[in-house]
């Protein structure tokens, strides 16, 4: 009969007083599935948290407009933008618009120079993310967490809606029913995709 010693027993793969290889082995794995989940989900709190930063940011934008209108009476279109009024007007980069509402001392479209935007700085990293960027003459521009423009759609033929610059049913385009409307382009950088955040 053979008799098992410690020098023969299976249990001799012990690495250490207290675990065999096959529980260190379970131990970690366990730990880097931990790891692994623990990182999506870090992904998805962080993404959240852009997600919620652009749309703070694109209400602080349309209500700037907003008031811009209410003290002025007319919206702030950039000089460079102003056409007919039998149009709506997109505004596919920002800075013009910024410029007149943070204001720029070179923005004659806000002569009285009222602020109409207070958003956080945009980040100092290359390129700058999640604010504005300001230049020297007290203007600038807005960029998402994502470092893109939001693109702003406002109502400048009075008829109080928006063509949905996206949607289409049976019967056409669709109807934003809004003055002004705001998306940023999302994680992806690109416009029209399902990752757009917009305000409708
Ligand atoms: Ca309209
Ligand atoms: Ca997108």
């Amino acid at each position: 009969m053979k008799i098992l010693t410690r020098a023969t027993c299976p249990r001799t793969f012990r690495s250490g007083p207290g675990f065999t290889l096959l529980e260190l082995m379970i131990v970690i794995t366990v730990i880097s599935i931990l790891a692994s989940l623990g990182f999506v989900g870090a992904k998805r709190v962080l993404l959240a948290a852009k997600i919620h930063q652009a749309k703070a940011s694109m209400h602080s934008l349309i209500q700037g407009i907003s008031a811009y209108r209410t003290d002025y009476g007319r919206y702030p279109i950039p000089k460079s933008h102003q056409r007919s009024g039998k149009t709506d007007t997109v505004l596919v980069t920002n800075e013009d618009l910024i410029d007149i509402l943070l204001p720029s001392d070179e923005a004659p479209e806000n002569p009285r120079r009222e602020v109409f935007l207070t958003e956080r700085n945009a980040t100092e990293s290359d390129p700058p993310r999640s604010g504005v960027v300001f230049n020297n003459d007290g203007g600038g521009y807005l960029v998402d967490p994502w470092a893109n423009h939001y693109r702003v759609l406002i109502d400048t033929n009075f008829d109080n809606r928006l063509l949905d610059p996206f949607g289409e049913n049976g019967r056409g385009s669709k109807r934003i029913s809004a003055s002004v409307a705001a998306w940023s382009l999302g994680p992806d950088g690109e416009e029209g995709t399902s990752d757009d955040i917009r305000t409708w």
